[in-house]
């Protein structure tokens, strides 16, 4: 049997990167799916996409950053299914510029999504959950919240909340059975640069080039590992780096 057949996962941000391959291995290890995403079409794709490994695959559109459309949206999800694992991946990185140059629009829009957006989604999961004693968290993370970067600021900042939040939910579910873990991640090669710099290839490139990043998928197994742990084994924080580097400054390219 399947170590997730009977599960029934929410992913958020599942159209792309980290949140598309968690989707992929969460359904070949059996796990039912709802996933989320902003682009209908996106979902419906990926939908068909996963359709070869025959689990329940639901979709549920929405803006993470739109409290009331959010708000709505899982209300009614909720309704009639039940939600054995949440993966809290929405969110995104804008920019890089200094703090006394940066782009408020910005700001507001890694704040809304990053933090913001993972706590609608988690506010209303989590009731669920804790009344029927079982559940797993998974909040993406990122060695941004552990280590502040030049030009990483708000960015770091709102992966820094995300690192308090899952601490904090771990704190608030104390006595239940439901775990929450966090994973951070160093540089992994998704569209994450090409959101960052606004759509410029050559500049999120050239963030990859001259060392192995780490892949989608690498996070992914990573999230099944943790997934797939015994009910007694809560893996609470994980720092995830490729082996070229160490930490945000300590990067050996082409060595
Ligand atoms: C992704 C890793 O170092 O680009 O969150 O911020 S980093």
């Amino acid at each position: 049997m399947k170590s997730l057949a009977g599960k029934r996962a929410f992913v958020s941000g599942a159209t792309s990167g980290i949140g598309e391959a968690c989707a992929h291995r969460l359904a070949e290890a059996g796990a039912d799916l709802v996933l989320h995403g902003r682009d209908p079409a996106k979902l419906e794709t990926l939908k068909s996409a996963l359709s070869e490994y025959g689990v329940v695959i639901d979709t549920l559109s929405f803006d993470v950053r739109d409290r009331q459309a959010a708000e709505a949206a899982m209300h009614a999800l909720l309704e009639d299914t039940v939600i054995d694992i949440l993966v809290n991946n929405a969110g995104l990185a804008l920019g890089l510029s200094p703090v006394d140059a940066g782009d408020v629009d910005q700001w507001e829009e890694m704040i809304d999504a990053n933090i913001k957006g993972l706590l609608y989604v988690s506010r209303a999961v989590i009731p669920q959950m804790r009344s029927r004693n079982c559940g797993h968290i998974l909040n993406i993370g990122s060695i941004a919240g552990k280590m502040t970067y030049p030009g990483g600021n708000v960015y770091c900042a709102t992966k820094s909340a995300v690192h308090a939040l899952t601490e904090a939910m771990n704190i608030d579910l104390a006595g239940t059975a439901v775990r929450v873990g966090n994973i951070a991640p160093g540089a992994v090669e998704t569209n994450f640069s090409t959101t960052r710099f606004s759509g410029d290839k050559a500049q999120a490139d050239a963030v990859y080039e001259g060392y192995e990043p780490l892949y989608a998928d690498d996070i992914a197994d990573l999230a099944l590992y943790i997934l797939q742990a015994p009910q007694h084994v809560n893996i609470q924080d994980v720092l995830i780096m490729p082996t070229a580097q160490r930490n945000p400054y300590v990067l050996s390219r082409n060595g």
